[in-house]
């Protein structure tokens, strides 16, 4: 059981990588309007914190999140769509809108708002036990929480279709073959695994990935044309930034680059 005073999102830093702990692991981490708020109060001061360099969202116990919880939902006092507003629009705002890389590290299953939570990383990791199931059918709701943008531009509109009117599980083999997930990860060692990747992806030069980042989101709904100007803009930044300096200083030295400095005091 989790005792009642433990917060439902744990926080741990190591080595520039913040993790996020989804932490109510007796209903496989189901969402209640705290947990979202917390964890969507938890990202922006990840955002602002110059110590971090990479976020992993992840969940306690054997689930990922299961989606809204189901225990939570009645005699409240907002509609559907003022819940969604308050609380999992803006998450999945902030997760898009981070200017740091963010890993969804899917340790079990993830389903409902929880499946869409998973897809909205840049980096989505896969322990080899986990699933993910567009559930919202079962209850007869539409898939929110970005399932319908993000799913259909990675396995097209007709799996997308099946999938969320079927409600089936899709296990992490498939999901590596339909694009929902960058590696599949063993389940023993996956918290390991998931902290030397986000350690790798931390020592990478984060003012030009905060750049990629920016392009690539807009060139998910922009014309090529829109998207070349936008690289020209971004390139000139990135140019002129230090991490660029380094690059080529250490490429010419034939040396590994240093994208990691010291904070200023
Ligand atoms: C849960 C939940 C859960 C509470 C497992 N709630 N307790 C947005 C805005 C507004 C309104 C509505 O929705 C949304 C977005 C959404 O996310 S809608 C979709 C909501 N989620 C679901 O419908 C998923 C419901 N859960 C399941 O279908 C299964 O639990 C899955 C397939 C996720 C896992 O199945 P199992 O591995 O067999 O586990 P389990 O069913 O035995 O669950 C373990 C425990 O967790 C159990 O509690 P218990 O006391 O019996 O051990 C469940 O009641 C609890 N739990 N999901 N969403």
């Amino acid at each position: 059981m989790t005792p009642p005073e433990s917060p439902v999102i744990l926080s741990r830093t190591r080595a520039g990588v913040r993790t996020l702990t989804l932490n109510r692991p007796d209903k496989l981490n189901a969402a209640n309007d705290a947990l979202l708020l917390m964890l969507t109060a938890e990202l922006q001061a990840a955002d602002a914190d110059t110590g971090v360099r990479v976020v992993v969202i992840t969940g306690a116990g054997r689930g990922f999140c299961a989606g809204q919880d189901l225990g939570d939902v009645s005699g409240r006092d907002m509609t559907f769509t003022e819940h969604l507003n308050h609380t999992y629009n803006p998450l999945i705002r902030t997760i898009r809108g981070l200017s740091k890389p963010v890993i969804t590290a899917i340790n079990g299953v993830a389903a409902g708002a929880g499946a869409s939570l998973a897809l909205a990383g840049d980096i989505r990791l896969w322990a080899q036990s986990a699933s993910l199931i567009e559930v919202f059918s079962n209850i007869a709701l539409v898939p929110d929480s970005g399932s319908t943008w993000f799913l259909p531009r990675l396995v097209g509109y007709h799996r997308a279709f099946a999938l969320m009117a079927l409600a089936d599980r899709v296990r992490a083999d498939d999901a590596l073959k339909y694009g929902l997930c960058e590696e599949v990860l063993a389940d023993d060692s996956f918290a390991d695994a998931v902290q030397a990747y986000a350690e790798r992806l931390a020592s990478r030069p984060a003012h030009a990935l905060k750049l990629t980042k920016q392009a690539l989101n807009a060139a998910l709904t922009s014309t090529l044309d829109q998207a070349l100007d936008l690289e020209a803009e971004l390139q000139q930044l990135a140019g002129d930034h230090w991490e660029h300096e380094e690059g080529v200083t250490a490429f010419k030295a034939k040396r590994v680059p240093e994208f990691v400095r010291p904070e200023p005091a």
